[in-house]
């Protein structure tokens, strides 16, 4: 059994650092097709099972705002990798975790790794990592690639989780109003559009729909009856949240992983331990 895995992170949350301590000598070096962006892979080592670990190119999010996250987000849609590692800049959690809420909706099995934690282990910050798996949905590890601890423990939990054959779904980032709204709005699609997009993770799908993503309307082309159907959830959303569609998706991200955090880190001072 061959597997691929794609790390993925945040422009400096330590990819490149992280892809090294975990790759052997094989290494290849090229251009993703048709663009200038770097692709690198490599074997993963310390492991019996045959794994290519796929760096990435850094990302904010899935949107399709630059280059380098069209690259990223087609390569986890369309090569569906078999698991992502999501390397999160642990200093800096809840930036990073706005990305993994949008991996979450890939549907794709994964592991977080939290680096950086020499940084914040000075801070007197503490992760509980059973809390966070019990949050977000997925396992984590803590590592830190510079000074190179946690390695062999994140390459153990990639190796339990790829042979995993039952992934739990992941949680509800949306109320649950919002998330009613994105399932109806994917049944309608399946039901009337069945030619659109139908290899996409379906959350996915309909929230890209909904945003009206720009490379996701390059797909569907001038499909004047879908367009009225976005138009009338838009503004279903619009009513529901007081919000335009965009900030009220990013708000509910970000409420989403504020919420979590809060649930697992905690914070010394002098007086001993304290929720942040
Ligand atoms: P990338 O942009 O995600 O590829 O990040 P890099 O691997 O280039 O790392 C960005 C910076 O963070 C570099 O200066 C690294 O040496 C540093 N770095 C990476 N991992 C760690 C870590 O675990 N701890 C600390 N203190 N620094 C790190
Ligand atoms: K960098
Ligand atoms: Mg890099």
């Amino acid at each position: 059994m061959k597997y691929t895995i794609a790390l993925a992170g945040n422009p400096n949350s330590g990819k490149t650092t992280l892809f090294n301590c975990l790759t052997g000598s094989n290494l290849y070096v090229g251009n993703w097709p048709g663009v200038t962006v770097e692709k690198k892979e490599g074997s993963l080592k310390n492991t019996t099972k045959e794994i290519t670990l796929v760096d990435l190119p850094g990302i904010y999010s899935l949107a399709p705002y630059s280059m380098d996250e069209i690259v990223s987000r087609n390569f986890l849609l369309e090569e569906r990798p078999d698991l992502i590692i999501n390397i999160i800049d642990a200093s800096n959690i809840e930036r990073n975790l706005y990305l993994s809420t949008q991996l979450m909706e890939l549907d794709c099995p994964m592991v977080g790794a939290l680096n950086m934690m020499d940084v914040v282990k000075k801070t007197g910050v503490e992760i509980d990592i059973h809390q966070m798996e019990k949050v977000f949905g997925y396992p984590f590890v803590e590592i830190s690639a510079q000074k190179e601890t946690g390695i062999d423990e994140l390459i153990e939990l990639v190796e339990k989780v790829l042979v995993d054959e039952h992934h739990p779904a992941y949680p509800q980032i949306f109320p649950k109003e919002m998330t009613t709204l994105f399932t109806d709005f994917d049944h309608l699609v399946q039901e009337r559009y069945p030619q659109v997009l139908p290899e996409y993770p379906k959350l996915f799908r309909a929230i890209k729909l909904i945003e009206k993503d720009d490379e996701v309307l390059l797909k569907i082309h001038d499909n004047v009856d879908l367009m009225n159907d976005i138009s009338v959830v838009r503004k279903k959303i619009e009513t529901l949240t007081n919000h335009d569609v965009d900030s009220a998706i990013a708000d509910y991200r970000y409420r989403f992983i504020t919420d979590g955090i809060s649930k697992a880190t905690k914070k010394t001072n002098d007086h001993g331990w304290q929720f942040q």
